[in-house]
């Protein structure tokens, strides 16, 4: 499935009409010079785990379907930018309980199938644009909830030239 130095991150991937809200969302504030998101390429990161030998995926395969973590709904009630990296992003304003149990669960697994999961904080966020104006941190009023009830593999850089990412598997969560 992948690759030599494939680049795979778990995420969460919205459909419509949260999907929608947020390209709505960069309609309204990625202006030029900033670069959107591909529409399709919209998603929220729960573990970036960078190049992955071929020899590890039966193991990471194997560890998502294993993951017994509830489903939940995620509120994205902000928007805003950074500096480092330059973006422009939309997220919660806290992290739900569940979204870090996923999160924790993956790292763990991760670290069982010889990986080494990101030390840096998890700030759960959808890049809805690259290399913008900056926007100071303002709430979203309306934004539909996103029900998460999945969670998926995907690889970076596999796609076609139109968008960068491609979902490889998908796994429920337990209701
Ligand atoms: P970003 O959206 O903030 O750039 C694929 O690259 C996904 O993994 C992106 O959502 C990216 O976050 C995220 N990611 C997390 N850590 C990363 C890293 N060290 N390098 C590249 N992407 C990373």
């Amino acid at each position: 499935m992948a690759s030599q130095g494939q680049r795979l991150f778990f995420a969460l991937w919205p459909e419509a009409p949260v999907s929608e809200a947020l390209v709505a969302l960069q309609q309204r504030h990625a202006q030029s010079p900033a670069r959107p998101s591909h529409p399709l390429d919209l998603h929220l990161t729960l573990a970036f785990l960078g190049a992955v030998a071929p020899q590890h995926l039966p193991c990471l395969l194997e560890m998502a379907a294993a993951i017994r973590t509830p489903p939940f709904v995620l509120e994205l009630s902000r928007i805003g930018s950074w500096r480092k990296p330059n973006i422009l992003w939309a997220g919660p304003a806290a992290t739900p309980a569940p979204l870090l149990e996923l999160v924790n669960a993956l790292n763990h697994g991760l670290r069982g199938c010889g990986l080494t999961p990101e030390d840096r904080a998890y700030r759960p966020h959808v890049t809805l644009a690259r290399k913008g104006a900056a926007l100071e941190r303002q709430t979203l009023e309306g934004f539909p909830r996103w029900p998460v009830t999945e969670f998926v593999l995907a690889s970076s850089g596999g796609a076609s030239s139109a968008n960068r990412y491609r979902v490889l598997k998908k796994w429920s969560l337990d209701s």
